[in-house]
């Protein structure tokens, strides 16, 4: 590949910084990077590659001569930002969920459905975190069965809000400590020693009761997967985990599938590493997926409620192949 001219749009934030972290450690050729943020940010530097690099502020006028952006400041910004940036002629690969159910716009997991990037017009949605890393594990066991039916369950990292939700977590879990109460900025209840069935904490409930997490998991389920027929039911919670999110999952499968085939065919597929040996209490733990680029599955096993069903627990880090990693991939296919 030719060394491209970079530019990261929200360098600054907790996925930003994972973007140069990944860019450096998988060698993207790089010729030029342009570190861009907010005016909050004006005066910072960060390091890439040994040096450390000035951020300046994004402006419509940033992505001249830029081949590649990767865009991870929120949704207004890439609303605002990502058509000018196409408009000069740069790929933008977006983390936020401005974009990604426009039909104009694909929505890639590169082991899923690498082949939409063709049809992009500037932009590439990357998507949300509890979806890349539910349709890595699903697309292999839909293409061996077709997938009729998904129920999920999230168990969301405090990192997927950011870094001044993780100061929360552990300023709170300090105070419950002491004895003291804790103080809640952020979310809209504890979230030390809890679990808050709302994500994201600021958004209302639609009016069909769900949350915007949980519609984000369902749609883009379908538009990763290409396929409308597959049902998803989402229930998505925030826990006091640091980095991780995990996932337990039932599926209902048109073919039946056994464990050993589920098995046999989670163990090829592409970014999913099976950890499945219950004898020595081997199974997929956040702490443990923290850091690392796959996609971890275990607890494979009927589900006894429905002849064709399955259930696994999914885990991945939700910066890394959630986000900051699976954005470095879409560019790697450019
Ligand atoms: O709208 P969405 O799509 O739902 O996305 C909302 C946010 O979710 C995060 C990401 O936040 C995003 O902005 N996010 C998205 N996908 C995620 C995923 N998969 C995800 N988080 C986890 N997993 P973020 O914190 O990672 O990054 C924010 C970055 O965007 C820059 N930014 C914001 N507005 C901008 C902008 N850049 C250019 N133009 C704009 N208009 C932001 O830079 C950051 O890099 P910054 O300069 O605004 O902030 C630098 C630091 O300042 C602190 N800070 C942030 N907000 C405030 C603040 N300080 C005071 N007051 C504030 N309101 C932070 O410490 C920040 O790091
Ligand atoms: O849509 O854990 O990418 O708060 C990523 C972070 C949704 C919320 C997205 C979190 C966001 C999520």
């Amino acid at each position: 590949m030719t060394p491209k001219s970079v530019a990261v749009a929200g360098a600054t934030g907790l996925v930003g910084r994972h973007m140069l972290q990944v860019l450096e450690e998988r060698n993207y050729p790089v010729k030029s990077i342009k570190l861009l943020a907010s005016e909050r940010s004006r005066g910072k530097q960060l390091p890439f590659r040994g040096e450390t690099l000035p951020v300046e502020v994004l402006t419509e006028n940033s992505f001249r001569g830029i081949e590649v952006a990767l865009f991870s400041a929120g949704g207004g910004t890439s609303k605002k930002f990502a058509p000018c940036a196409a408009h000069d002629h740069c790929v933008v690969v977006d983390n936020s969920s401005a974009w990604r159910m426009d039909p104009k716009v694909p929505l890639v997991v590169p082991e899923v459905n690498a082949k939409d990037i063709k049809w992009n017009n500037g932009i590439i949605a990357n998507p949300n975190c509890s979806t890349i890393q539910l349709v890595v594990v699903l697309k292999p066991l839909h293409d061996a069965a077709k997938i009729e039916r998904v129920v999920v369950s999230t168990y969301q990292a405090v990192s997927g809000a950011g870094a001044k939700a993780l100061d929360e977590l552990l300023a709170q879990t300090k105070a419950v400590l002491e004895g003291k109460q804790p103080e809640c900025n952020v979310f809209p209840h504890p979230i030390a020693f809890n679990c808050i069935p709302q994500i994201p904490q600021s958004d209302a409930f639609g009016e069909n009761g769900y949350t915007s997490e949980e519609m984000k998991m369902i749609n883009e389920t379908k538009k990763i997967m290409g396929d409308d027929s597959i049902r998803v039911c989402a229930t998505t919670v925030r826990v006091p985990v640091h980095t991780g999110h995990s996932e337990s999952v039932n599926l209902e499968t048109e073919k039946k599938l056994s464990v050993a085939q589920a098995h046999e065919i989670l163990s090829k597929a592409p970014g999913v590493v099976v950890l499945d040996d219950p004898a020595k209490q081997l199974y997929p733990l956040a702490t443990e997926a923290a850091g690392k680029g796959e996609t971890f599955v275990g607890r494979i096993r009927e589900d006894l409620s429905h002849p064709r069903g399955l259930a696994l627990w999914i885990v991945s880090d939700n910066l890394l192949k959630g986000a900051a990693l699976n954005a470095v991939q879409i560019a790697e296919l450019l």
